[in-house]
């Protein structure tokens, strides 16, 4: 839980934070020097039934709103100090506006500097309080008459705050880790230490974090909490963490840890919901510069709505085009500042920190739920799919309440292989890759399939669902695949009538040519204009083999010209082409192709026109051929 004060310059913050823990946070010469914070300053409060509250004291100075923004980002509770004597003024009022944009709803207003004014000045001071209380994020907060300098009503602060601090909902330690960074600094003999307030999940000695901007990956040291060194540092505290693998300069306040292996990414663009003060007196064009803060960090932004400028009074979808890329998750609270006149104009709300485009348009309307966005999000990855690791940072949710989103919006959005995706583009996939079989095997009955890798493409899907889609297919016993080819479960290659007359045709005249090879073109003479496809399938079920270019051979007969040649080829040396040729007792014309095919199969090398023969290696190719007898030519 932490506490963080906010109000006017000289208000009395430091003073009051200093009677409740005993810390002074005004450490830095200059802070001492002028009498006024600088730098944040952090001490722990204990409190009664609460625990250890961290306190942020941030400064009240006009010029160091972007230090007390910084503070602020990470508080769950806030400390708004009013001097008694001097009443609401601008930074008061800035500061609580402030307050608003974060989201922060619990709080207390200490009154304080109480020893300085009468009963009226109080009543005074009082009034001007509920009037500034009224309708604000404080509305109903305690107010409580209080006096650094004679301890006057401190004890009922602290009841007011231990109240307040029960009304806060604790932060999730299970959730993914985040911290951004507030201070850096070298420490003799242990190296870099950061500082922050851990807004979700839980850090721990040796685990391995990635620093924001720029990832880099750094391990962690050590944990300490208030000084004391922890096991663990979980959301809400206030930690120290040394690091090693990044420098001092790379972990500045802005920077952001979280763990490495989360899907944590920056962007320079993002979509968000945006509310400008209705007194800030400006429009947001286009190309308006703004600052924008965000947890410790600030950076240069511009605003861009649909259709025309943001103007104050209502709440725009927009897109945030960033200066430089920042670490963000949805539902991140930001406030907005205009450089001239510096002024805090209005903030927001993160919709979406890593929309898949750069000129992703803002969301269809503000204030949309997360169930929505969500749909949104997987409607606009379309085939690709949103994966589902990067949906928790997206929408903000964690990851104990994405399931149930997830849930709530089956049948129409489904998950598979860790991606989300619209039923019915995975339905019109599928449909598409039966049509597409279907079709192949019609125009080919005689194929045993149809090539795959062709179809994946075809799916309207990014590779990963693709796949996914002919996986589940095959799982289910839809289709098959055999040797990249996909068949309908149960396809056998059909003949026709005709198909059969000439493989009977084709067979006869394979059997009666022996090792006499015919050409295609001679085969197809004879039994046909299907003839090449015919081939492909005799030869698939090996009641042919190819030998030359073309020419076929009845596989006994292949087999005998093999064992004839093995028999007339014992010695090993190389053969010329004439002598093999009486080997196998035809004509050069049919040798050469009988020739070729011991070749593709492996048995001969090419010497001239000769070969060498390679008997005595084992040969996968020839064996059943050599095998199919005796062994005697
Ligand atoms: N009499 C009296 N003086 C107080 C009280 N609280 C603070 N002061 C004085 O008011 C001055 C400002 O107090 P700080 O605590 O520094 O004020 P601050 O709000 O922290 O100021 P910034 O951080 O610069 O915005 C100091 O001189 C304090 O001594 C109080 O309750 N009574
Ligand atoms: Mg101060």
């Amino acid at each position: 839980m932490i506490l963080g004060t906010a109000g006017h310059i000289d208000h009395g913050k430091t003073a009051l934070v200093r009677a409740l823990t005993g810390v002074d946070t005004d450490r830095l010469p200059e802070e001492k020097r002028r009498g006024i914070t600088i730098e944040l300053g952090f001490a722990p409060l204990d409190l009664d039934g609460v625990g250890t509250v961290g306190v942020v004291d941030v400064p009240g100075h006009e010029a160091f709103v972007r230090t007390m923004l910084a503070g602020a980002a990470g508080i769950d509770l806030a400390l708004l100090v009013v001097a008694a004597d001097e009443g609401v003024m601008p930074q008061t009022r800035e500061h609580l506006a402030i307050l608003g944009v974060l989201g922060i709803r619990g709080g207390v207003v200490a009154l304080t500097k109480v020893d300085l004014v009468d009963d009226d000045l109080l009543a005074l001071a009082a009034d001007d309080v509920a009037g500034l209380l009224e309708g604000s994020p404080l509305a109903g907060a305690a107010v409580v008459p209080v006096s650094a300098r004679t301890g006057q009503g401190l004890d009922a602060l602290r009841l007011a705050l231990a109240a307040a601090a029960l009304g806060v909902p604790a932060r999730d330690a299970r959730d993914l880790f985040r911290m951004p960074v507030d201070r850096a600094f070298s420490v003799k003999g242990t190296g870099t230490v950061v500082t922050g307030t851990v807004w979700s999940g839980t850090v721990a000695r040796d685990d391995a974090l990635r620093a924001f901007p720029g990832g880099a990956g750094v391990r962690v040291r050590g944990v300490e909490s208030h000084g004391h060194a922890v096991t663990a540092g979980m959301a809400g505290q206030r930690v120290a963490i040394a690091v090693t693998g990044a420098d001092r300069e790379t972990l500045a306040r802005g920077a952001v840890l979280v763990h490495a292996a989360d899907a944590w990414q920056e962007s320079d663009r993002m979509r968000a919901d945006v509310a400008l003060f209705d007194d800030a007196g400006v429009v947001l064009f286009a190309r308006t510069r703004v600052r924008l803060h965000l947890g410790t960090a600030e950076v240069g932004a511009r605003v861009v709505a649909r259709g025309g400028p943001v103007m104050p009074g209502a709440t725009t979808a927009v897109r945030l085009v960033l200066d430089q890329p920042l670490t963000a998750r949805g539902g991140d609270r930001f406030v907005l500042r205009a450089a001239t006149p510096v002024a805090t104009i209005g903030g927001g709300v993160i919709t979406d920190p890593l929309p898949p485009f750069r000129r992703v348009p803002p969301f269809a309307h503000s204030g949309a739920g997360p169930a929505e966005r969500l749909q949104w999000m997987v409607a606009e990855e379309a085939g690709r799919g949103l994966r589902t690791s990067s949906v928790s940072l997206r929408l903000g949710v964690t990851l104990d309440e994405l399931a149930p989103l997830v849930a709530s919006l089956q049948p129409g959005i489904v998950e598979a292989d860790h991606r989300l995706v619209e039923q019915h583009r995975l339905a019109s996939a599928e449909a598409m890759l039966l049509e597409a079989v279907d079709k192949a095997h019609q125009a080919r009955p005689l194929d045993r399939g149809t090539p795959l890798q062709p179809l994946r493409s075809r799916l309207g899907l990014g590779a990963e669902l693709a796949e996914w889609v002919i996986r589940s297919a095959v799982e289910r016993g839809t289709i098959r695949i055999i040797d990249g080819l996909v068949a309908r479960s149960g396809w056998a290659p059909r003949y026709s009538d005709e198909d059969r007359v000439a493989l009977v045709a084709i067979e006869a005249m394979l059997a009666k040519a022996g090792r006499e090879a015919p050409s295609l073109a001679e085969i197809a003479a004879v039994a046909g204009p299907r003839v090449p496809a015919l081939m492909r399938l005799l030869e698939r079920e090996q009641r042919v083999v190819q030998v030359g270019e073309q020419r076929f051979l009845n596989p006994t007969a292949w087999g005998e010209a093999l064992r004839v040649l093995r028999e007339g080829t014992r010695e090993v040396r190389s053969y010329a082409a004439g002598e093999i040729r009486e080997i196998f007792g035809v004509s050069r014309k049919f040798s050469i192709p009988l020739m070729e095919g011991c070749d593709r199969a492996g048995v001969s090398t090419r010497v001239g026109d000769g070969r060498l023969f390679h008997w005595d290696q084992p040969n996968a190719a020839i064996a059943a051929f050599l095998d199919s007898s005796s062994g005697e030519p």
